[in-house]
């Protein structure tokens, strides 16, 4: 993997290509994130993501989550505001239509499951959601199973009059459901299947590994350099979207937004190897990292 300069704190030249934070900016103008997340069991998968997206800077969260996770979710963070669901329902039907028009951008999967409540969210969220969308996780994972619902997506992202900005983060396990292939195949291929999946979803495709690559949809490819194996650990994913969603909501297209994202991470990843160790990281220990990286005002 080679060496790299290990940066803790971001340079000058770095933090400029940020989103800006205009003085007299409220909470409105730095973004509003729906984030559909955590099915019951995995309230940590949505604290992650909703916890990332206020430290890398947006306005508001709004989470989306199974009933079972409202108490832990509030405690852990009360920052984050919660539309809670049991089962399907008119009413709740209703909510996340309400939800949907009030935010700027939407991040759906971490810790979501593959339950029919948790396709009726994403399958509510390609067809209602505005703005652009961040599909990780189990977001992925319906989609490899769902077929129609993968077609439409494309047929959507073909199209220039429907499309929409959109991120997918698939680890090399999501990558091979969503491609029909196996791990060491979506490795061996990386770069090819990333421009292709890139080209077919008009995305910005993040293939995350050790060293992670980002497709746009015209071909461009960034290969990250920041990390390391401290970031092979629960909840790194989830933290991950998060930053994207975060710098999403801040204005950044989705192709900027998943560059600056994936390095942000690293170096996030790679502040916390430093304080700690590669064996101490821990995904909550990223989101301390990025309050350490992001540019301080001066005195
Ligand atoms: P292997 O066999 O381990 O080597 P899954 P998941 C492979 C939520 N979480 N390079 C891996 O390979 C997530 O958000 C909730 C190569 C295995 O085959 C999801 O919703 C948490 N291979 C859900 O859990 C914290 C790689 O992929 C397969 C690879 C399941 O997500 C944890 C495993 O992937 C978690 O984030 C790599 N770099 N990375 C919480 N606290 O609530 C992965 N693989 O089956 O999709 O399982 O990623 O754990
Ligand atoms: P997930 O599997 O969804 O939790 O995502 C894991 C995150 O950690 C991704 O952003 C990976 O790129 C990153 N990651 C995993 N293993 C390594 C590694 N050995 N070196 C650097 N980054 C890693
Ligand atoms: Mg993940």
């Amino acid at each position: 993997l080679g060496d790299y300069p290990r940066v803790f704190t971001l340079p000058k030249g770095e933090a400029a290509l940020l989103p800006p934070r205009p003085e007299d900016g409220n909470k409105g103008t730095f973004g509003k994130v729906a984030l559909l997340a955590g099915s019951r069991g995995m309230a940590g998968a949505c604290q992650l993501s909703a916890s990332a997206v206020l430290h890398t800077g947006a306005g508001m969260v709004r989470v989306v989550t199974d009933e079972g996770n409202r108490v832990i979710l509030q405690t852990a963070l009360p920052e984050a505001m919660i539309t809670a669901y049991e089962q399907w329902s008119e009413a709740f039907e209703k909510e996340l239509l309400h939800v949907f028009s009030w935010a700027d951008i939407t991040a759906v999967g971490p810790g979501l499951g593959q339950s029919n409540m948790a396709l009726k969210l994403l399958e509510m969220a390609v067809e209602h959601s505005r703005g652009p969308i961040v599909m990780d996780a189990d977001a992925l994972n319906i989609l490899a199973g769902q077929k129609e619902l993968l077609q439409k997506l494309i047929e959507m992202q073909q199209d220039p009059e429907r499309r929409r900005e959109l991120i997918l983060t698939p680890h090399p396990g999501e990558f091979g459901r969503l491609a029909g292939k196996k791990i060491p195949e979506i490795q061996k291929d990386a770069i090819p299947l990333t421009r292709e999946w890139a080209e077919k979803l008009q995305a910005a495709m993040i293939c995350k590994g050790a060293r992670t690559l980002v497709g746009s949809p015209d071909g461009k490819l960034y290969l990250n350099m920041t990390g390391n194996s401290g970031m092979a650990t629960a909840g790194s994913g989830d933290v991950l979207t998060g930053i994207l969603a975060g710098l999403l909501a801040q204005g950044m297209d989705a192709f900027s937004a998943a560059c600056a994202g994936v390095y942000l991470h690293g170096c996030a990843g790679d502040g916390a190897a430093h304080k700690k160790s590669e064996y101490g990281v821990t995904a909550g220990a990223l989101i301390d990292e990025l309050d350490h990286l992001m540019p301080k005002r001066s005195e």
